[in-house]
């Protein structure tokens, strides 16, 4: 079983992230988690802030010889804009955590909720999400993703213009994007309980992603529109092995992977940082006044679906080593090969 804890603040000195259950033995290197660092800093429509990072992470432990030992990895990313970090900020901005974080946390410097509440904390996650891809890959479980639409807009060609438009007109974008797992053994999850439900724990990990409003899994609110008879995957036995010519389930049926491939969706509201600000309040003074903006992205979809393969991966990971377990690489293929045959 897995364990997670992240930290760090979006302008502080950098980002930690601690993953335990990790088995020992795995071939791993800081080039294997710089790759996906590096997609998810791209896609057309990130603002400023990404010309000044390029995130490379710093493996701290759990590694010897290029190789996990079984102990907690821990992971640093650190920040190069720190400069905001000490400035106060009162104006809220709608569609972030401000107004409901400083109610709750008892603050008047808006800085308090926004540092944390930042997608910045992603990078981190991006980081676990390779490390638990390494693992599945051992296994020849492939996970990818790729935007459906923006604005939307699903033909691929309009999408750098209408992200020109938003930023001419100092507006953002929000969009979707979906999350594909192949070659996943049969029976990852479990229908016998409310918590062990795998499309549960992904939906929670997809909602997770700052941004996110909703999420599909396969035919997801469109099976609410059809018969039956169109919805539900048929089942075959073919050449020794029980399979499905459909997939409007996403892989997912009762709890548990159905041994075809994980469809996901997620939606990502625009980003809520808007160049020309909405109106708001500001939470000092109590006067209407405009939102605070420093800087901003107009549309991080590609890079969300990234994040989505991330968050994904940590979840596919844990129940993997769930139901096969082991201590060692070695011992996890035994098993995984015995309960295949
Ligand atoms: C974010 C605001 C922007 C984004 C940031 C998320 O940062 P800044 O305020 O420094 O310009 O660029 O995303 C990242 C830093 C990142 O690494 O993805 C926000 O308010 O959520």
């Amino acid at each position: 079983m897995l364990r997670l804890l992240t930290a760090g603040e979006s302008h502080g000195k950098c980002l930690i992230g601690i993953l335990e259950g990790i088995v020992a033995n795995l071939a791993l290197s800081e080039n294997d988690i710089n790759k996906d660092l590096e997609r998810r800093q791209g896609g057309y429509g990130r603002g400023g802030r990404m010309k000044i990072e390029k995130d490379t992470v710093s493996i701290l432990s759990g590694i010897r010889k290029g190789k996990t030992i079984g102990s907690p990895i821990a992971l640093q990313i650190n920040n190069k804009s720190t400069e905001f970090f000490d400035k106060s900020v009162s104006k809220l901005r709608p569609g972030h955590a401000d107004l409901a974080g400083a109610l709750k946390y008892n603050t008047n410097d808006i800085r308090n909720i926004l540092e944390r509440s930042s997608a910045r904390e992603t990078a981190i996650r991006v980081a676990i999400g390779a490390i638990c891809k390494k693992l599945l890959s051992q296994f020849k479980i492939v996970i990818s993703s790729r935007v459906v639409e923006i604005g939307g807009e699903s033909n691929k060609s309009q999408f750098k213009n209408i992200i020109d438009d938003a930023k001419a007109a100092k507006d953002s974008l929000g969009g979707i994007f979906e999350i594909k797992v192949v070659n996943l053994p049969i029976g990852l999850g479990s229908h016998v309980h409310y918590d062990r439900r795998l499309d549960g724990k992904l939906a929670q990990a997809l909602m997770s992603i700052q941004a996110i409003k909703g999420v599909d899994v396969g035919l997801g609110f469109g099976c609410a529109k059809l018969l039956g008879s169109q919805v539900h995957d048929e089942i075959f036995y073919e050449k020794g092995r029980f399979l499905h010519k459909t997939n409007n389930a996403g892989g997912l049926e009762g709890g548990m992977t159905n041994g075809e491939p994980i469809i996901l969706k997620a939606a990502m509201k625009p980003i809520a940082t808007l160049v020309k600000p909405l109106q708001s309040v500001d939470f000092k003074s109590k006067k209407a006044a405009r939102a605070f903006v420093e800087r901003a992205d107009t549309c991080a979809v590609e890079a969300a679906a990234v994040i989505g393969e991330a968050v994904v991966a940590y979840e596919l990971a844990n129940s993997f080593l769930e139901k096969i377990g082991g201590d060692s690489i070695e011992e996890v293929k035994d098993h995984f090969y015995y309960s295949q045959k």
